[in-house]
């Protein structure tokens, strides 16, 4: 059994990754309309993966005699400017959504719900990863610059690039 204040943490996470899934949604459209076809398919998956998150919360809310809450959720930026300033948007984003799960970790140790922790185990294993991933995408952007045919290039191979979740 959840206590509230750990419900009410839970519930607070499931929100960032709705929301969180939103924003990469709006990364895709930008995308998409900019003719960057394989960032914007790498963008809807991303998206798709943040829904999973979410979903995985939900559940583990609902079975633990707590109750999951959807919410409205504040609406993404839809201009990004560059893709490289996306990309840097993203990252910066991920830094946010771990400094979110450190702070639930935080809670369940306080709340000694030892169940939850071990849960969240698997998102901060995951954050790890995300990170990494990001990192790794700004790093191939600096090495393209401006040049033209390395953007063509970027754009042909992220779509492969993916999260393992
Ligand atoms: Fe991008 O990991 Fe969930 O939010």
């Amino acid at each position: 059994m959840l206590t509230k204040n750990m419900e009410a943490a839970l519930n607070q996470q499931i929100r960032v990754e709705a929301e969180s899934s939103q924003v990469y949604l709006s990364m895709a459209c930008w995308a998409e309309v900019k003719g960057l076809e394989g960032i914007a398919q790498f963008m809807y998956k991303h998206s798709d993966e943040e829904r999973m998150h979410m979903l995985k919360l939900i559940k583990y809310v609902n079975e633990r005699g707590g109750h999951a809450h959807i919410t409205d959720l504040s609406a993404p930026e839809t201009e990004f400017g560059t893709f490289q300033k996306m990309f840097q948007k993203l990252y910066d984003h991920e830094i946010f959504v771990s400094k979110s799960i450190n702070e639930l970790v935080h809670v369940s140790l306080e709340e000694k719900d030892y169940a939850t922790h071990n849960f969240l185990q698997w998102y901060v294993a995951e954050q790890i990863e995300e990170e990494a991933l990001a990192r790794t995408i700004l790093d191939k952007i600096n090495l393209i610059g401006n040049d033209k045919g390395g953007l063509y290039l970027f754009d042909r191979d992220v779509q492969m690039i993916t999260v393992e979740s």
